[in-house]
């Protein structure tokens, strides 16, 4: 259990770092809705990461902090941005549901139900980024497209932050 949760903090502390990296793109591309949107959602993972850190020290566990991988610095379009992130965020629930299978076969109630919080979680979490998606696909990155679609996306920063 506490591998797997050492390994969901190093996860979140990824997931952070990822979506820092796609917001310094998107800042160089001046898109600065999704920049300023992708930096309030590395504060999100980082308080995802924190909020399991201080789970496992109260367990009396030891928390781990890990080297991180290197996240990807260029992309293909806005688009692909955010194909990215929903990639990304399924992976995480799968994570997340293995955590749940696994407090189960252990009979660890007490972390089962600290991680509702996170199964909760990655529902809003996908189902942001599939609407973000959504709206991609219908206003178009076409002509003021991309301004639209960029000043949109900005807008959903406050509702993450
Ligand atoms: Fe975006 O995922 Fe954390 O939990």
């Amino acid at each position: 259990m506490l591998k797997l949760l050492n390994e969901q903090i190093a996860l979140e502390d990824y997931s952070a770092n990822l979506y820092l990296a796609m917001s310094s793109w998107c800042r160089h591309q001046k898109l600065s809705g999704s920049a300023n949107f992708l930096e309030c959602h590395s504060d999100d993972e980082h308080a995802h990461m924190r909020k399991l850190f201080t789970y496992v020290n109260e367990t009396g566990a030891m928390a781990r902090m890990s080297a991180l991988a290197e996240p990807p610095c260029e992309f293909d379009s806005i688009k692909d941005v955010f194909e990215k992130t929903l990639q990304h965020e399924k992976l995480v629930t799968s994570k997340i549901n293995a955590l749940v299978e696994a407090c189960l076969e252990e009979k660890d109630y007490s972390t089962f139900n600290f991680l509702q919080w996170y199964v909760a979680e990655q529902h809003e979490e996908e189902h942001l980024f599939r609407s973000i998606l959504d709206l991609i696909d219908i206003v178009g990155l076409d002509g003021r497209g991309l301004y639209m679609v960029d000043k949109e996306i900005g807008k959903m920063s406050q509702k993450v932050a």
